[in-house]
């Protein structure tokens, strides 16, 4: 067993600097129950914030920048020059600078400082390893600063740093996530508003379970499908005379003014997924669980034929989930790759696990692995 992120950015910290860190802020990372592609499209969504977080040791430092150092072990630096120039900072440290950026961009003076990370979040595997990093930084340099920016305020810093800075141009939805969720619950946010309701999701109140199945297939934002994806409907929103496809209000009048079949696929994706997130609210609100399953089930069908954004691999862990008893399941985040998430029976979960993995093999895929997961809290300071 590892030591928890905290232990590990803690003893990070101490040996880089040779001092002990001012404090210690956690963010996690998330997996979104149903709503996807829908963030940049002004509509709805639904993520919990998952048990697995990244942890920022830091301290303010007197000096000309920010240091950070990683699993990689050699600290990295930038001063205020690399900090104002948008992509100045490459890889991982990229997101902290990038944050640093944001802040100051949005009008906050952050404090010079030194950080040292510390993670279990999955990288690669669309569970916003990147959010949480962005999210642990963010709160890090708030409290150290003591800078005025409210908690309802931050999602949209982390996502400039990752948009402006990093150059990933994702919505909203994985930095909200990761600041806004509450423990036991998944977050209902509305992308425009970015008002939030917090759902209550005790599952195994139910005897059910969320199982988490990482497929192992490489999950990639910045090769530009991501950005073809949002550029496609953000053109098919304006075709339609709409600021964003969350206003479309008669799918099939929609859909017989646009001309081009990929793109009304597309729009038919996101007005459809945006009326699957209110229902599973409703469902939710109402306390019937179980049935959220076939909603779970046609995000999937949604995401594969329509948006084109699954893989083989993520594809056989649904069917095979479903097969095995899953009341639902479908692929989270992104897409091209990454996890799945399935309704199961709590008793039934590593049965399910066990049937995907062997699915897996037959067909000559990378073996995945799995978790159950359960809502955690949002970005906090833990000491
Ligand atoms: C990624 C992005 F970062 C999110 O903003 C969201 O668009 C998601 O893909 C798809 O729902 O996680």
């Amino acid at each position: 067993m590892p030591d928890a992120p905290s232990v590990r950015a803690r003893q990070r910290f101490r040996a880089a600097y040779d001092a002990d860190p001012a404090g210690l802020w956690a963010a996690p990372g998330r997996v979104n129950l149903i709503g996807e592609h829908t963030d940049y499209n002004d509509g709805y969504v639904l993520p919990f914030a998952l048990p697995h977080t990244t942890v920022a040791a830091a301290a303010p430092h007197e000096g000309d920048g920010w240091t950070v150092v990683s699993d990689d072990g050699s600290p990295v630096h930038f001063g205020a020059a690399e900090a104002a120039e948008p992509g100045a900072v490459p890889g991982w440290a990229g997101y902290v600078a990038g944050v640093v950026w944001a802040l100051r961009d949005a009008g906050f003076d952050p404090p010079p400082a030194r950080l040292a990370l510390g993670s279990d979040v999955p990288v690669g595997a669309g569970l916003s390893s990147s959010a949480a990093l962005e999210s642990s930084v963010l709160t890090a340099l708030v409290d150290l600063g003591g800078l005025d920016l409210p908690v309802d305020r931050r999602p949209a810093v982390a996502q400039r740093a990752e948009n402006a800075y990093v150059g990933v141009p994702c919505g909203i939805m994985d930095q909200s996530a990761s600041v806004r969720s509450r423990a036991g619950h998944a977050l209902f946010l509305d992308c425009r508003t970015l008002d939030v309701e917090h759902i209550p999701f005790d599952v195994a109140r139910d005897g059910l379970a969320v199982l988490v199945v990482d497929s192992n297939a490489p999950h990639k934002l910045v090769d530009g499908e991501y950005a073809n994806r949002r550029s496609t409907c953000e053109a098919a929103a304006a075709a339609l005379g709409l600021t964003a496809l969350r206003d479309v209000t008669d799918l099939d009048a929609a859909l017989a003014a646009l001309d081009d079949d990929v793109t009304r696929r597309r729009v038919r994706h996101v007005v459809t997924e945006n009326q699957r997130v209110l229902d599973t609210v409703e469902l939710l609100r109402g306390g019937r669980v179980r049935e959220i399953g076939p909603l779970l089930t046609a995000s999937h069908a949604s995401m594969r034929d329509d948006f084109a954004i699954t893989v083989p691999e993520v594809d056989t862990a649904v069917e095979t989930a479903l097969t095995a008893g899953a009341y639902g399941a479908r692929m989270t985040g992104g897409g091209f790759g990454g996890c799945v998430i399935a309704l199961v029976d709590a008793d039934a979960a590593e049965t399910v696990a066990d049937a995907v993995r062997r699915a897996f093999a037959d067909r000559g895929f990378a073996a995945p692995d799995h978790f159950v997961a359960t809502p955690g809290p949002g970005a906090t300071r833990l000491e």
